[in-house]
């Protein structure tokens, strides 16, 4: 290959793409001749309404790794339906407008200025960070882009602006209608913002001029959007500027090299020698001269401008089903780490639960203090000292006993108190260490944490007091309604209901099945006020049974209710950061119909080539 001064030239050997003028080749599937108008009905404006707010619905709280990658894309896609897909599909006739992208100092507002023959963008090395993107186009023109249906969220100015979120709108008698140029920021801007609103631009170009110089044209910022650009199928034309005339040959072809194998290949390239800059910044004309002819041929032919902006928008169509499944993967993603999340710490509280119930039938409650108040309690009672040889009238005897003479119910009581309230803060402490600890291996949840959440809730001490009280008076106030019937509880005896009540509870903590081991351990602990036979009269008596039943689910009710609200400290944050369900589904579904309704539409045949320029010194 070989390069002459001020040639433009093509890194294309497809010559069906080497005509000579800026059409694009008529090789394509695409129905060039009888083009019915796209968007002849409406579904795929519809369609891709549709999907853009099934995009702006969707939310990626949790701090997953597809998270990031689908905030942007889904933004990049919002941003480009609003910028470009929707007004573009609405007016395709309106003026084709070429994005002038690339790095800084590259010379890409010199050379939108000298294209344009004015100094319509400011030039230099002193830039100032925040300025305004500047569009210019034929007088003619304006009122299209001024209107805003495209870029609708750059407010319009007439003059340079700081302000972010402005675009500067310019004419120039000398550019053609039919086609425009936005020189935008700096795609590697040190300000995060110009770089992003960089992106921004280009995903709204129907044209993409990547402006080059010799000494960067290997950066990666520019290769990756060109990459990106080509998957979208954009049209991509590229300046290689301020190239020395010793080196041309050498950088033309090894940037030749590299497009190639970026499958940029066909992409027409314009190789600009360097040069000086007139009095007013602009280049001379010689060396604008393949640029500028090719974008008047451009300007001057509404077919070859028509296929640019579908091949642009064809491309840019066809990549969105594959963009809006990586983001339904990532919402699908989004909901499983939810239910992850949720299953940690619903079986860590499951756990507690299962524990608590375990230490209601395994005789763990009867134990030390409990054990020992029990026993006070038992012995105090006269009654039990002689029952022995008569358990069958136990029950009437021991309501007489009761109501005779006080025993110390308030100690037993307090016992049954602190150990039930030891059992419950142990297991609410344990199931938020598991939980936390779960959360803590998932990225999602260690995002979501904060160190109270590690232990037990702060009020859960006065919660469980009241849970304890609670539940007690619940006893009571059974014994006191089967009392009502007079078999079971002398009538006004308050004292019998109390020991009643307590039996009762201390009967809830060894459980039906669990009595002869309960009592042996009652028994063998040392007490000999109270023998086998009789506290198996006692705990084997149906009433007793039926009472510590209904007092065992009562306190298990009340102690689930107690811990959902300990888990529901975890939950709520899932339930806060979980996406709607629905996000996938929906989704992917606005995205077939785009797709289904593209591929009705003209914009689904195969992309067309913007034929590269007149390469006159190129070798056969
Ligand atoms: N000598 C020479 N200077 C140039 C050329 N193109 C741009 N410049 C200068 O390089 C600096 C950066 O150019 P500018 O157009 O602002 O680059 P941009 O950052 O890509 O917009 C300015 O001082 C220009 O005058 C060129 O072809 N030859
Ligand atoms: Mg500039």
């Amino acid at each position: 290959m070989s390069v002459g001064h001020a040639l433009a030239v093509t890194t294309n050997g497809d010559p069906a793409s080497l005509s000579g003028a800026p059409a694009v080749a008529a090789r394509t599937g695409f129905n060039a001749g009888k083009d019915r108008p796209a968007t002849g009905d409406d579904r795929l404006p519809d369609a891709l309404t549709g999907l853009r707010a099934a995009i702006g619905a969707a939310r990626f709280p949790l701090a997953l790794p597809s998270a990031e990658p689908a905030e942007r894309i889904g933004t990049a896609l919002a941003d480009q339906l609003d910028d470009y897909l929707l007004p573009r599909l609405a007016r395709l006739d309106a003026p084709l407008l070429v994005v002038v992208g690339g790095s800084t100092g590259a010379g890409k507002s010199t050379l939108v200025n000298s294209l344009v023959q004015a100094r319509v963008s400011a030039v230099g090395v002193l830039r100032p960070t925040t300025r305004s993107p500047v569009l210019v186009c034929n007088p003619a023109d304006s009122p299209w882009f001024r209107r805003g249906e495209l870029l609708p969220g750059l407010t319009r100015t007439n003059h340079p602006s700081a302000d972010p979120g402005t675009l500067q709108l310019v004419t120039a008698p000398a550019l053609p209608p039919g086609l425009a140029f936005l020189d935008a920021p700096d795609i590697d801007s040190v300000v995060d913002a110009n770089r992003a609103l960089a992106g921004q631009l280009l995903a709204a170009a129907d044209l993409w001029l990547f402006v080059t110089t010799a000494a960067r044209y290997a950066d990666a910022v520019p290769w990756e959007l060109l990459h990106g650009a080509r998957a979208r199928g954009a049209v991509i034309a590229l300046v290689l500027d301020r190239v020395p005339a010793e080196a041309t040959d050498e950088v033309a072809a090894h940037l030749a090299e590299m497009l190639a194998e970026q499958d940029l290949g066909s992409a027409p390239l314009f190789v600009l020698p360097e040069t000086w800059v007139d009095g007013q910044g602009l280049l001379p004309d010689r060396v604008t001269a393949p640029l500028a002819d090719w974008f008047a041929r451009l300007a001057a032919d509404a077919d070859a401008r028509s296929a640019v902006v579908r091949q642009t928008l064809g491309g840019a169509l066809a990549a969105l089903q594959p963009a809006v499944q990586s983001l339904a993967e990532a919402a699908d993603e989004q909901v499983a780490a939810a239910d992850a999340l949720d299953d940690r710490v619903r079986a860590a509280y499951r756990a507690a639960n299962r524990t608590v119930e375990q230490g209601l039938r395994d005789g763990r409650m009867l134990r030390g203090e409990v054990l020992a108040r029990w026993q006070e309690f038992i012995g105090t009672s006269e009654f039990f000292r002689s029952l022995e040889a008569r358990v069958g009238r136990l029950r009437d005897r021991m309501m007489a006993a009761f109501s005779r003479r006080p025993a110390p119910t308030a100690q037993l009581r307090d016992a049954i108190e602190s150990q039930l309230s030891t059992l419950l803060l142990g297991v609410a402490a344990e199931a938020a260490e598991h939980a936390y600890t779960g959360w803590k291996a998932h990225p999602a949840g260690a995002a979501l944490l904060d160190p109270s959440l590690a232990h037990h809730s702060p009020e859960l001490p006065e919660r469980v007091e009241r849970l304890i009280r609670d539940w007690q008076r619940g006893v009571l106030e059974l014994v006191r309604a089967e009392g009502g019937d007079r078999r079971f509880v002398a009538r006004t005896a308050a004292y019998a209901v109390n020991a009643t009540g307590l039996v009762v509870m201390i009967a809830v903590f060894a459980s039906t099945a669990f009595i002869p081991t309960g009592l042996e351990v009652a028994t063998g602990a040392g007490t000999t006020v109270a023998g086998q036979a009789v506290l198996q009269a006692i705990f084997g008596d149906q009433a007793v049974r039926t009472l510590a039943g209904k007092a065992r689910d009562d306190l298990l009710k009340r102690i689930r209710f107690l811990l959902d609200a300990e888990a529901a400290r975890y939950l709520t944050r899932t339930e806060q950061s979980r996406p709607a369900a629905r996000t996938a589904a929906e989704l992917r579904r606005a995205a077939e119909r785009v797709e289904a309704a593209r591929l009705q539409s003209g914009f689904a045949g195969a992309a067309p080539r913007l034929s590269a320029p007149a390469d006159e010194g190129r070798h056969p």
